[in-house]
């Protein structure tokens, strides 16, 4: 095995910089290979090109014809890594924790230990087939003759072709597609007034996680930013067993009741007589339902505003939804609500964009997570919690039952009690996210459900959908779904069984084992809190709502009230875009009739932008005299209202490039964004080398076609007339232009680039008293960073200026 070379060196600290910004990205990179050094994701970028250029071609392929090479195969080419860099999944396999384990040793398929005992490495190691015989030929079926009939013998080919016709499971009916990543969950300091759960008992104790975030309505492979609820579930591998928190990205949800999901899921998933639309709720069948379910207008302000169109996982809120319960050691229950607040605040795309980005990058969240992790921004979240008693939550003026209210937090303050922090990668996407399987029954002593009967309807689904999406009743046994404790009871038989018992006994009680395993007892094992149920004398088994159910516009009044004025107009747009897609203007009408009763002003503006001459009646409510709401505007659900840490990590600024170019200014702010954790990525008319003004050649790592400007979170143009003039030789220059000011996203004009923005139809300067805190638009007179680059800096920090922002758009 010859060894392949050692990657060059990066020699300044600006092609340093360079290659650290190239090797952030997975998409597309320059056309030369980097130089080593840096850090982890360039040193391996540099070894990959290594190890890729030592095999220039396929030796063996000569070696693949003819029946004397038939008799004697040739064993297969191979080069020897310049270190483990190169075979690894993922960068992050050095944060091991007690659920992931660590790195897989060397060449070896352990069968021991945590993950590691699955985790296989085969750097050095020969092909085998399922059985572990060494395979000589991994090119041809087996054949009578090279012109002959292929062999039914062929063992191999047969093994090869059936995994394959099997490699694909049924996906999850909702939350098909999703993406998922490990961590950890540290605790503040002891809950142990509040709850017995293993992870709140110690302050810096630590819990491994795997988290899991989705869509709901699309397919596996449907694009990550339709207008949708994200799942945002939590797997807590707690040292007493597994707690699954399986939660949204909104704190509340469309129905009441467990018996109306199939329905809402069914009117909400592709039509069913012609399969459209893919992962939009914007259609007849959808609006129909929702429609006919007033209870759902909280939930559809939520999904109509920017939250249903996160920028990053890293950047939106988690919430378990449900009331559930926390039970202290002397079996105290209290009420309580579950919160994620991502630290880098909650950022979201707008719909212009998100639509262009499901074009360009339909994996645009999965990419961004992937990229966080492997650069070391990990995405950070804190769990705060609202607690409440019974006699509290009786007094509410809703039902803390009912998932289409929230607790607001001026009526219950928010808690924080730890965070958990994001920080490996999975090895094998479908080892692991897809595998994963969560569950709401998954509750740990300590935690315990409330009487809401849609958590009810899911304590049971989710359990009877995995036996047949996982082939069979012992999916908790495959590694991502195993605990890190213990198990042990009487379970044996069914599909895919993996653990081997000891012993004839698998019956309780029993002697012959000496009675093991035994129950636990009230001291150490899960008790549910004994409840009292408040059943009137006349109330006997019934199939009916409680009467505060029954309020189904008071707090979507609430979060539309609360929303800042931008937040409002895009609600309104939302709903305007999804309702003109319905084919049926009588379901318009409807919605509009229900809205009214939401907000007068919101169900105008709809109106107006669907051409509706009149305004149909408000729709009859179900209660006529709701109860007053406690507060009447909530500042806390705005997303405005969490910026985050101000810190620009994870971003990506596009620098356009092109012959002729005055480099400096450009390469100084590459350097000043990956020193602060962003990305500056060189985009060029195409990739590859290029000589700047000074001769000197720089390397475009992406292009104007391969990643277009609504991929990018700021955007920088050069000085130098002669690339100035190549840019604006070019279409996609003033498009990239366009889509960065109408997102209304930061943009650094140098020099002689100004042209650029009148061609693409742009003021040179903006009113700023449109904007606070300025319009994002930074135009630098000469061709120098220092003071226009840290304001764009700041200006990126800020994520978007909304003073840019006009309906219909200017450009
Ligand atoms: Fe789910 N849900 N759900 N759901 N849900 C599933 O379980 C269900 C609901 C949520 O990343 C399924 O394994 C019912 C609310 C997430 O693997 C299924 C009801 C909330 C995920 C199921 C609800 C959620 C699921 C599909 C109404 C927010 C993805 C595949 C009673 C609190 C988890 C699977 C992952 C997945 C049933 C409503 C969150 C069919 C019956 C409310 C994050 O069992």
């Amino acid at each position: 095995m010859p060894k392949s070379p050692k990657p060059p060196a990066a020699k300044t600290p600006a092609k340093k910089a360079a290659a650290k910004s190239a090797a952030r990205n997975t998409d597309s990179g320059p056309g030369r290979a980097v130089p080593a050094g840096g850090d982890a994701p360039a040193e391996r970028m540099a070894q990959v090109q290594a190890l890729a250029a030592a095999m220039p071609h396929n030796p063996t392929k000569p070696f693949e014809h003819g029946f004397a090479s038939g008799v004697a195969p040739q064993p297969g080419a191979t080069v020897d890594p310049d270190s483990r860099l190169p075979g690894a999944s993922t960068l992050s396999e050095e944060n091991g924790s007690g659920k992931t384990g660590s790195v897989a040793p060397e060449g070896v398929n352990s069968t021991i230990e945590p993950l590691d005992r699955v985790r296989v490495d085969s750097t050095g190691q020969m092909l085998t087939t399922n059985q572990g015989v060494r395979i000589a030929d991994n090119q041809n079926s087996l054949k009578y003759g090279v012109r002959g009939p292929a062999l039914l013998e062929d063992f191999i080919l047969r093994e090869k072709i059936t995994h394959f016709d099997h490699e694909r499971i049924p996906e999850r009916i909702v939350h098909a597609r999703g993406s998922g990543a490990h961590g950890f969950f540290e605790c503040y300091e002891p809950l142990t007034d509040l709850t017995r759960a293993a992870p709140f008992q110690e302050a810096g104790k630590v819990t491994p996680v795997f988290v899991r975030f989705s869509t709901v309505q699309g397919e596996r492979g449907s694009k990550d930013t339709a207008r949708d609820v994200r799942g945002f579930a939590v797997k807590f591998y707690t040292d007493e067993g597994n707690w699954d928190l399986v939660g949204n990205n909104m704190p509340v949800f469309f129905i009441q009741d467990a018996m109306k999901f199939p329905d809402l899921v069914h009117a909400v998933k592709p039509e069913p007589h012609h399969q459209m639309p893919q992962a939009a709720s914007a259609h007849d069948t959808f609006w129909d339902f929702v429609s006919l379910m007033p209870e759902s207008t909280h939930m559809l302000m939520w999904v109509m505003s920017d939250r249903a169109i996160p920028r990053s996982f890293a950047t939106m809120q988690g919430f378990g939804v449900h009331t559930f319960r926390f039970v202290n050691d002397a079996g105290e229950s209290v009420f309580v609500k579950f919160h994620w607040s991502p630290v880098a605040g909650t950022h979201s795309l707008v719909w212009d964009e998100a639509v262009k980005i499901s074009g360009a990058d339909p994996d645009f969240h999965r990419r961004d997570l992937w990229e966080r992790i492997e650069s070391g921004n990990y995405p950070e979240y804190e769990l705060g919690v609202q607690v409440f008693t019974e006699e509290q939550a009786d007094q509410f003026s809703f039902d803390i039952l009912d998932a289409t209210k929230i607790v607001p937090e001026e009526l219950v303050p928010i808690r924080p009690v730890g965070r958990m922090v994001l920080n490996r990668n999975p090895d094998n996407f479908f080892a692991e996210t897809e595998q994963v399987a969560f569950c709401t029954a998954q509750v740990i002593p300590g935690i315990d459900f409330s009487n809401d009967p849609l958590l009810a309807g899911r304590i049971h689904s989710y359990v009877d959908t995995q036996i047949t999406r996982l082939g069979g009743p012992n999916f908790h046994e495959i590694p991502i779904n195993a605990p890190v404790v213990p198990v042990h009871n009487n379970q044996r038989d069914g599909f895919h069984r993996q653990a081997i018992h000891r012993g004839r006994v698998n019956y309780e009680p029993n002697s012959l084992a000496g009675g093991c395993p035994f129950q636990a007892g009230a001291a150490q094992g899960f008790v549910s809190v004994p409840a009292r149920i408040q059943a009137k004398e006349e109330q006997g088994k019934v199939r009916a709502k409680p009467e505060k159910f029954a309020d189904h516009y008071t707090q979507a009044t609430l979060f539309y009230e609360s929303q800042t004025p931008v937040e409002q107009c895009h609600i309104a747009e939302a709903f305007r875009f999804e309702l003109s897609k319905v084919t049926v203007p009588a379901i318009r009408e409807r919605m509009v009739a229900s809205l009214r009763n939401a907000s007068e002003e919101l169900a105008k503006k709809v109106a107006d932008g669907l051409g509706m001459v009149e305004l149909p009646p408000p729709m009859p409510r179900a209660l006529e005299q709701p109860a007053p709401p406690e507060v009447a505007k909530s500042p806390a659900l705005s997303l405005m209202a969490r910026p985050g840490d101000g810190s620009i990590k994870g971003r990506k600024v596009a620098l356009l490039v092109a012959p002729g170019v005055q480099a400096d200014a450009i390469l100084e702010l590459q350097a000043t964004l990956a020193a602060q954790g962003a990305v500056g990525r060189l985009v060029g008319p195409r990739i590859g080398p290029m000589p700047s003004a000074s001769g000197d050649l720089i390397d475009a790592d992406a292009s104007l076609e391969n990643e277009p400007g609504f991929l990018f979170d700021g955007l920088v143009l050069p000085d130098g007339d002669e690339a100035v003039a190549a840019l604006a030789q070019d279409g996609h220059t003033a498009e990239f232009i366009r889509d960065q000011f109408r997102h209304c996203k930061p943009i650094l004009v140098f020099g002689a680039s100004r042209m650029l923005l009148s061609q693409a139809g742009l003021p040179l300067s903006l009113d700023k008293s449109q904007a606070q805190g300025g319009t994002g638009l930074i135009v630098a007179e000469d061709g120098t960073g220092g003071q226009a680059g840290e304001a764009f800096v700041q200006a990126l920090a800020m994520h978007r200026h909304f003073g840019r922002q006009m309906d219909p758009p200017l450009v």
